[in-house]
């Protein structure tokens, strides 16, 4: 028999079932992978199915819709909602929450950005898809209350990159970090990287940031990614711009990704409950460290963040000791 061919694949339900008794978690996942298999489809064809370009509205922080935002957003909305087992939902694309009617309402509350890296869609460059999952207080209907919580209250989060192979990153709360490829010719994401961990050394030398901001930034930031760029075998600079992209290439090969607060953006540019926290728990469960930098008054983690409000922002540092250690120093030595 070929050995291509698997006769017990490790999918993504078996993972799941393994992991957690709880059948609304079951049926969640599965609403999310469903929704992925869709966003995938829709990727794949946007340039003959003529998908490229802008929708003709700005979303919830005034950019620009493209279509494949607004439909990889319906794609989402319409798989949760019918889920049954949530009750808000807080997506980049909508302003306001999307309450879930409540016949069809359910435990978990779900933060997402459908489809980030929109500047990346139409040249074909790799965008994803980010997640972050709370479960309801006892006794409330489902409010943005629910969501508006620390990172330690995050039950589950993950991200989808859509790129030469479409992989599934997720962990649940103080679990491992597990990855998934789709599996084009059985239509299911199957289980191909088990407890991701940050390369222990921090890995390859790479920075990764827009250093066209470098004359917004601060000094200790500016400080830092000069040292980066110093001696002999100086770092090597890549920067994708789609999030998911860059922080995917930092969990498996090492390095450190900023985007910082600077003059101009003084929260930075990410957002907190469906881009920092969610990057932030698997970079951390990983083994690696997620920052704000300076940031409030004090430098922290990310999940130690608690939202004000369902958009708002957060600097993000991310990387292992080696590499955010050159950050800390740097806040040191610039008093
Ligand atoms: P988006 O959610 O509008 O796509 O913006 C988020 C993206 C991230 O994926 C990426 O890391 C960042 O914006 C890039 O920003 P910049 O173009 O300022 O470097
Ligand atoms: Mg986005």
């Amino acid at each position: 028999m070929s050995e291509s061919i698997d006769v017990d694949a490790p999918t993504l339900s078996r993972y799941v079932m393994t992991k957690t008794r709880d059948t609304d978690l079951v049926i969640l996942m599965s609403a999310l992978a469903t929704s992925f298999k869709l966003i995938t489809s829709a990727v794949n064809r946007a340039g003959v199915a003529k998908l490229y370009g802008l929708a003709g509205e700005v979303n919830s922080t005034g950019d620009d819709q493209k279509k494949l935002d607004v439909m990889s957003n319906d794609m989402m909305i319409n798989a949760l909602v019918n889920s049954g087992v949530c009750s808000v939902l807080v997506s980049e694309e909508n302003e306001e929450p999307i309450f879930v009617p409540e016949n069809k309402a359910g435990k978990f509350c779900v933060a997402f950005d459908p489809l980030d890296g929109s500047s990346n869609i139409d040249c074909n460059v790799s965008v994803g898809t980010i997640f972050s999952v709370y479960e309801k207080a006892p006794g409330s209907k489902g409010t943005v209350d629910d969501l508006l919580k620390s990172g330690a209250h995050c039950v589950c989060a993950g991200y989808c990159a859509y790129s030469s192979a479409v992989e599934l990153v997720f962990t649940f709360r103080g679990g491992s970090v597990e990855g998934f490829c789709l599996d084009p010719t059985i239509g299911e994401f199957v289980h191909t990287r088990l407890n991701m961990q940050f390369p222990a050394d921090g890995g390859k030398k790479i920075f990764s940031c827009n250093e066209g901001n470098y004359n917004y930034w601060d000094k200790p930031i500016q400080d830092a990614v000069q040292e980066f760029k110093k001696g002999d075998k100086p770092y090597s600079a890549r920067y994708v711009g789609s999030m998911v992209a860059d922080i995917h290439r930092t969990l498996l090969y090492g390095g450190i990704y900023i985007y910082p607060a600077d003059n101009k953006n003084k929260e930075g540019k990410l957002r907190c409950l469906y881009e920092g926290i969610p990057m932030a728990m698997i970079i951390e469960q990983a083994g690696g460290i997620a920052s704000t930098g300076l940031f409030k008054g004090k430098v922290g983690r990310v999940l130690e963040l608690t939202p004000d409000d369902i958009h708002c922002k957060c600097p993000i540092i991310m990387g292992g000791p080696r590499d955010i250690g050159i950050v800390y120093e740097s806040y040191k030595a610039n008093g």
